[in-house]
């Protein structure tokens, strides 16, 4: 008995360990974020009372019972002075639900709450639920849009894969009692939809996804946008697509919105993810754009290719060659807080401000489009600096 305390106090500890770990910043940068050494949440930050059987006649063995796979695609808001995350949690069967976890300074020390988010359920009950975007709404309500996914019900007989995605949307006033509206009807599937956080003409706006199958956006063209009367009955009437996917780009085969955009006096700043299909695989980078203040459906600017991709340990895992973020926090000091997963396994952090965001927005080339454009630019750039250095 002695010894089976003294197993169970070391899990515990090895875990505060983890889980009090300072951060630090990584030593290179762009100018534009900055990484941090460590993931800010893994599957190892998961409560251990979810997945150990601590009764000792249930459990002499001390076996993990329940196995977590990954904590990734966390959605992002700061809440009562904490920045909270809800994070997509991945079991070893596959299913992801969604946990709290929350940090006093957004960079390090998160922690989950004792229990997972138990989410009530829709008419027609999904299988899987992930990719949370929470929108503090100017209604007063926080939002949280989701994917539903359930299996196709006109799929060919053995076929086990065939799905549909559509949007799940919850509310909440206190991150404690969650309120299950109606998915958002849509006459196509829809993956990656974000609500605006104003009003736009006495309507609720949504960046939507359209996309024709399960894992193909095929004629979805790419970010749409539409407006939406009353979020109890959501339903997707008109669309427009406002960031479309380009052959040869780094979004040629799909892109969603990631989290809500942020607002600043030169226009909404978003962050979106972008994907290419290649030879390992499809490859996810996160690319940013901007849309006009009053005219949100509207772009301004789009720096050409990604602003963040995969790199070193973060190109690896249950899904490699993956980033994807669908959470942000910017606090009214202007500093920015992005948070990021990589490779569908484990959740970072990167921090900047909304000035060097919006700068790197409107001040990075756009794409031209074809190599000759591409190098225009750099000989462009590179005459501008030779006259610099010649001169002095
Ligand atoms: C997975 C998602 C993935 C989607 C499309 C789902 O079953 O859970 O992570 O984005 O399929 O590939
Ligand atoms: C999906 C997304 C994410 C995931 C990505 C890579 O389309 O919605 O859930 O990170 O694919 O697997």
């Amino acid at each position: 008995m002695e010894k089976y305390k003294e197993k169970v106090k070391k899990l515990f500890v090895k875990q505060e360990e983890l889980l009090t770990r300072d951060n630090k910043k990584r030593k290179e940068t762009n100018g534009i974020y900055q990484r941090y050494k460590n993931p800010v949440l893994t599957a190892a930050h998961t409560p251990l009372i979810w997945r150990y059987d601590f009764n000792p006649t249930d459990n002499p063995q001390l076996l993990e019972r329940i196995g977590i796979n990954g904590t990734f695609n966390a959605g992002a808001i700061r809440w009562n002075g904490k920045y909270l995350l809800m994070v997509r949690v991945e079991g070893n069967d596959r299913k992801s639900f969604f946990a709290i976890a929350e940090s006093p300074n957004g960079i390090d020390h998160f922690r989950f709450r004792d229990y997972p988010v138990s989410l009530p359920d829709a008419e027609d009950p999904e299988t899987n639920v992930y990719d949370m975007r929470l929108t503090a709404h100017e209604d007063g309500w926080i939002y949280g849009l989701f994917c539903a996914e359930r299996k196709d019900p006109d799929a060919a007989p053995g076929d086990l894969s065939a799905a549909t995605a559509s949007c799940g949307i919850v509310r909440t006033k206190d991150f404690i009692e969650w309120e299950r509206l109606p998915d958002l009807k849509s006459k196509v599937q829809q993956r990656n939809v974000v609500l605006h956080p104003e009003f736009i003409r006495g309507r609720y706006a949504l960046y939507t996804r359209p996309q024709d199958g399960f894992i193909d956006a095929g004629s979805g063209g790419g970010i749409g946008w539409t407006l939406i009367k009353d979020m109890t009955r959501a339903e997707v009437k008109r669309e427009k697509i406002i960031n479309f996917r380009q052959y040869h780009t780094i979004k040629e085969v799909k892109n969603g919105e990631g989290p809500p955009p942020i607002k600043t006096d030169k226009g909404w700043l978003h962050l979106a993810h972008g994907v290419r299909a290649c030879a390992s695989g499809l490859r996810y980078v996160l690319y940013l754009y901007m849309t006009d203040l009053k005219n949100p459906s509207k772009i301004i600017a789009e720096p050409t290719g990604y602003f963040m991709a995969p790199q070193g340990e973060e190109r690896i895992g249950d899904v490699s060659n993956v980033l994807f973020s669908n959470g942000w926090i910017a606090d009214d000091d202007g500093k920015v807080f992005i948070y990021y997963a990589s490779s569908d396994t484990r959740m970072h952090v990167a921090t900047s401000t909304v000035d060097r965001l919006v700068d790197y927005c409107l001040h990075t080339p756009a794409d031209g489009g074809r190599s000759k454009t591409s190098v225009d630019a750099v000989i462009h750039l590179a005459e501008k600096n030779k006259a610099i250095f010649e001169d002095n």
